[in-house]
């Protein structure tokens, strides 16, 4: 680190490349970091600051809302009301928050991500997506993912991340903690093209559809199956933290749908965890899709969707994508070993 690059001096910069509302976007992702160094106080101080990781509430899907999850929904919440947001939809809650209704943006956040592994101290993040409001406020959010102008996630672990996608470029920023502000560590980054390295839940294989199962034995197969690399596997079981070593190391992420009811349209929500995670991806010269379509021409048809996601480099996910192109959608699901096997090695 020659030259020290702050977020604030980041933003400042993109700001002036950003004429129309440049600064207004701005104050926005410097709300959201300052309302993250909070979160990564209380996270860090965990018990000692009050919170138990008992469960509370319901939250708009069902969940089992925790404290934490609530404490940081709220402090997002307390940031963002100071800022030019127009709406906020939260994983917390079932509809949008209309804030400010004639302000420029608005933002899609799922405030704690994985909330859940805190229990065993794994990192945890926040996600968020920012779209320029449309003419009629609510159904901005029900825009394609191409309509985000910038997105970005936070990783809460053994040093707090901020990844932010702005001005169609990835840059990478740690918490000084000593200055209480985050500092650029990683610019413009660039996702690794080859490396052979994979993460999913395969406790999930016997669930998988075809296409899915077919990708994930030919990269277990390795160079003496056929196969052109001998593949690694990595599974934290924390989106923020794959998409991290994704942009650092490289390889693939895929949380697909499968048979389970409650998996068939996967596990990760569209709004706040795949649409930026796919702007994301993209602007560090990757890819991210469902398998059989490019996440960010996907537009929400209700605020909480759910979706299935491939993401990572764009030579893994178009091998995916290439599998799935050969197999018929009404066959996903068949087990049938015509439909199952036939895979990049055919
Ligand atoms: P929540 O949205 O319920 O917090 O779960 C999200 C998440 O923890 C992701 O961060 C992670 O990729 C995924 O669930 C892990 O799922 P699984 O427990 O099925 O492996």
């Amino acid at each position: 680190m020659d030259e020290r690059v702050t977020l604030r001096s980041h933003l400042d910069r993109s700001a002036l490349q950003t004429p129309l509302h440049g600064a207004a976007l701005a104050d926005v992702i410097k709300a959201i970091a300052s309302a993250s160094i909070e979160l990564a106080g209380l996270i860090a101080d965990g018990p000692f600051a009050g919170i138990t990781g008992r469960h509370g509430g319901i939250n708009s899907d069902g969940d089992q809302q925790r404290d934490i999850d609530v404490a940081a929904d709220e402090m997002i919440r307390r940031a963002l009301r100071g800022t030019p947001v127009a709406a906020v939809l939260s994983e917390e809650a079932a509809l949008p928050e209309t804030l400010r209704p004639s302000a420029p943006f608005c933002v899609a956040i799922d405030p704690l991500d994985g909330s859940a592994n805190l229990d065993n101290n794994i990192s945890v993040g926040t996600i968020f997506s920012i779209r320029p409001r449309g003419n009629d406020l609510l159904s901005t959010f029900f825009e394609p993912g191409t309509a985000q102008c910038a997105a970005g996630f936070i990783v809460y672990g053994p040093q707090t991340t901020l990844v932010l996608a702005l001005n169609a470029r990835v840059d990478v920023f740690m918490l000084d903690r000593h200055a209480q502000e985050f500092v650029q560590t990683r610019q413009a980054v660039q996702i690794a093209r080859n490396m052979p390295e994979f993460a999913i839940n395969a406790s999930n294989h016997r669930h998988w559809h075809g296409p899915v199962r077919t990708y994930i034995d030919e990269c277990l197969s390795g160079i003496s199956g056929g196969g052109d690399a001998d593949f690694n596997m990595r599974w934290i079981g924390s989106l923020v933290a794959e998409a991290l070593r994704i942009l650092v190391r490289g390889g693939v992420f895929l949380y697909p749908a499968d048979a389970r009811p409650s998996y068939r349209e996967g596990r990760l929500r569209l709004l706040y965890e795949a649409h930026p995670m796919a702007l994301i991806m993209e602007w560090a010269g990757g890819a991210a899709s469902t398998g059989r379509r490019r996440i960010l021409e996907l537009a929400a048809k209700t605020p909480h969707q759910r979706v299935p996601l491939i993401m990572g480099s764009v030579h893994h996910v178009r091998d995916v994508t290439a599998i799935h192109d050969r197999i018929e959608p009404m066959f996903d699901n068949s087990d049938a070993p015509l439909f199952a096997r036939r895979g990049l090695f055919l």
